[in-house]
């Protein structure tokens, strides 16, 4: 079972979202194994968006993503990191597909609402700098077999 790291951006936090992002999740049968509320520092910003440093929009990237709290969470499911990236729609909301979380919610590419892991290495990685051992629940839902 595969897992993925996302975040609901702060701007998704200030406008009242995180419930309906969660709720996409869950309905779509993915399940929540960790979730938690936190304001991300600069140096955590800096890591987690290391391959974006040279960027000019790097500094602003920061100032948003520190701007407020965010909720963490880490979902797992079966090809996880494909189908989250799938709901979220592409990086710049106004060329997110319709339906896409940032294609429903979000208008600015530097204000798009979500994050999610592009690769089964990013969400390692990811979830290793934002979450430890003991903050991740391991729980079998009876559900799963209605859902696969
Ligand atoms: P994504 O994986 O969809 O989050 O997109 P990227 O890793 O390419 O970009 C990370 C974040 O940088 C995006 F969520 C928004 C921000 N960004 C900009 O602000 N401007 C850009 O031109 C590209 C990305």
């Amino acid at each position: 079972m595969e897992r993925t790291f996302v975040m609901v951006k702060p701007d998704g936090v200030q406008r009242g979202l995180v419930g309906e992002i969660i709720g996409r999740f869950e309905r779509k049968g993915l399940q929540i194994v960790a979730l938690k509320m936190m304001r991300i520092t600069p140096e955590l910003a800096a890591r987690h968006y290391a391959e974006h440093r040279e960027k000019p929009f790097f500094k602003g990237l920061v100032e948003y993503i520190t701007s407020g709290p965010v909720v963490a969470m880490i979902l797992e499911g079966k090809d996880c990191v494909g189908v989250v990236r799938e709901m979220m729609g592409a990086t710049d909301p106004r060329k997110a597909a319709p339906g896409t979380i940032r294609g429903s919610f979000g208008m600015d590419i530097g204000r798009n609402v979500i994050h999610g892991s592009d690769s089964r290495e990013s969400a390692a990685r990811e979830i290793a700098l934002f979450f430890t051992e003991s903050e991740i629940c391991e729980y079998s839902l009876n559900l799963a077999s209605w859902i696969y």
